[in-house]
């Protein structure tokens, strides 16, 4: 193993392989990217810099496609707890100098847990105490076990996440931009791109709130940033269409909200995004049009307001459809985000669901099956939303989305009978609303589009026959 002191580090960036998702290519990892960028602009040649990238490879198989390195990291989320310290574990055999660094949702939730398996741990953004942890091993060999950002950074400070750590191919791809009812989007070349941190809400289900408590609130990248960041990504891969994984896709303020989409638009991009059916007005949806907005995702969650109410949704259904309508009189794709089995739900959910969405007419829809998930106010204090049971295998913490023909359903609570708004679902109960919920969307033909990638035959099948787990 090479000395570090005075030469040069190696830093890689382990992406896992999130075999868990139906095509773990949908996403891309911007956290490493982010911090990629900063090291390399920090450190110019004293570092060199990879992203080993395990999705579509199996466990057993990893560490063959890790190359050596003096510093590892690691963005834990809940899900690949299990699978990173088995990684961690097969390079600590393998390179027993090496260090390794975690941070990210889990890493933030249960620190006590991570620094078990991680010789240190970044909490809150990583930009500038990664810098001291990596001139921490530089110098020292030594690593304090926490490097803790404890306060909001200025995002406009550092330059847009380059995405050169991985192949071309890998990040620019086809499918995302996918429309139900326009043929052709599908063939756009297409990435994620996230234009801003964190979200000012306190949904009690979101575990945004706490893995973002160093930094609380919205932040978005100033347009003339955004600009650059779409003109490089057209320019060195092509790029026809983005997909924005903010939780807020639009500024909340007026001003700022235009000062967005002009931004956009001026590129000729298309785009696709996500927001809250609160945060929309005549005004906005027009502009979003024309910035070349083509669908909008809407956090409806359900139709009742009273489960709303118990997850502090802040919304009212009444809202929801007005928003639905705002979004088809603008031409823009409306996708409905769905989650069964929440608390509060009336008996009968299902037919209340169906009811919402014919009178509504969304051109999509995604249902997830309500999970509890570490960090959210659901899994602090279950006994308030009427739950006395929660099961804590971090695998099973995925939202279930019925993209594969025979899914493992597991639920990761269960409630009371009696609970503060009547009957509680059994599990039984719950898994047979989401499977009908379902089947009466499909029938409708308001599933969602995906965008399945050569090879295969059409049906899906191909795909469901691959799996594992048929998640
Ligand atoms: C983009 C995104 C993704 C992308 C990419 C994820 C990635 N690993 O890069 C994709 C689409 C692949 C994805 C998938 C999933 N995601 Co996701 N995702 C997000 C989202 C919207 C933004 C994260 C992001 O990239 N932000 C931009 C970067 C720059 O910021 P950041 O990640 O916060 O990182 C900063 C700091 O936290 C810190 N940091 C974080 N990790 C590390 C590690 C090191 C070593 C260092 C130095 C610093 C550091 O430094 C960064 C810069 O300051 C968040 C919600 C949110 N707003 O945080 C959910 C979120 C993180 N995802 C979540 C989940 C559950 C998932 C999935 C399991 C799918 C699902 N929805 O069920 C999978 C897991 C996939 C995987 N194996 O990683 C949960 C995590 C909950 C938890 N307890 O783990 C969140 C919080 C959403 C939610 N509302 O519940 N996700
Ligand atoms: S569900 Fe959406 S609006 Fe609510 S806290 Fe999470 S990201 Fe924010």
């Amino acid at each position: 193993m090479r000395k570090t002191v005075g030469e040069m580090c190696r830093v890689g960036f382990i992406f896992p392989s999130s075999d868990y998702l139906f095509d773990p290519f949908r996403g891309d990892p911007h956290t490493h990217f982010q911090i990629l960028t900063v090291l390399e602009d920090r450190f110019g040649s004293r570092v060199q810099l990879f992203l080993p990238d395990l999705r579509g490879i199996k466990r057993e198989f990893a560490l063959y496609h890790i190359p050596e390195c003096d510093i590892y990291l690691y963005s834990v989320y809940s899900l690949d707890f299990e699978e990173l310290n088995f990684l961690v574990q097969g390079l600590r055999e393998r390179y027993p100098k090496s260090k390794h660094i975690g941070g990210g949702p889990h890493a933030a939730l249960f620190s006590e847990a991570c620094l078990k398996i991680y010789d240190a741990l970044i909490l809150g953004e990583g930009e500038e105490v990664m810098v001291s942890a990596v001139e921490d091993v530089m110098t020292s060999r030594e690593l304090k076990p926490i490097y803790r950002q404890d306060h909001p950074l200025d995002i406009n400070q550092f330059p847009f996440p380059r995405r050169k750590y991985l192949p071309a191919a890998t990040v620019a791809r086809k499918g995302l931009m996918a429309m139900k009812k326009k043929p052709g989007y599908d063939q756009l070349l297409s990435a994620t791109v996230m234009f801003s941190r964190g979200c000012p809400y306190n949904c009690a289900f979101c575990a945004i709130p706490s893995v973002k408590k160093f930094s609380p609130g919205i932040r978005y990248r100033k347009p003339h940033l955004i600009e650059e960041e779409i003109r490089y990504l057209m320019q060195a891969y092509g790029m026809q269409g983005i997909s924005l994984l903010d939780e807020i896709a639009i500024p909340l303020k007026r001003d700022a909200a235009i000062a967005h989409l002009e931004a956009i638009g001026k590129t000729g991009i298309r785009w696709r995004g996500q927001t809250r059916v609160d945060s929309l007005t005549p005004e906005i949806a027009r502009l979003a049009c024309e910035s070349g907005c083509l669908t909008l995702s809407l956090g409806v969650e359900t139709p009742s307001q009273r489960a709303l109410d118990i997850v502090h949704k802040n919304i009212d259904v009444a809202r929801s459809k007005e928003t639905i309508a705002l979004l088809k009189k603008n031409d823009i794709e409306c996708r409905v985000y769905l989650v069964s089995g929440m608390p509060g739900e009336p008996e009968d959910i299902v037919d209340q669901t169906m009811a919402f969405l014919e009178e509504t007419q969304p051109d999509t829809v995604m249902v997830s099956l309500f999970t509890v998930r570490p960090g959210t106010a659901v899994y602090e204090h279950p006994e308030r939303f009427g739950i006395k049971q929660l099961f804590t295998d971090w695998k099973n913490m995925m939202n279930l989305q019925n993209r594969y023909e025979s899914e493992d359903i597991k639920l990761t609570f269960e409630y009371e009978e009696k609970t503060p708004w009547g009957r509680g679902f059994s599990r039984e109960q719950i898994i047979r609303n989401f499977v009908e919920l379902q089947k009466r969307i499909r029938e409708k033909g308001m599933s969602s589009v995906l965008y399945k990638g050569p090879g295969d035959d059409g049906s899906g099948a191909r795909r469901s026959r691959d799996r594992k787990k048929d998640l």
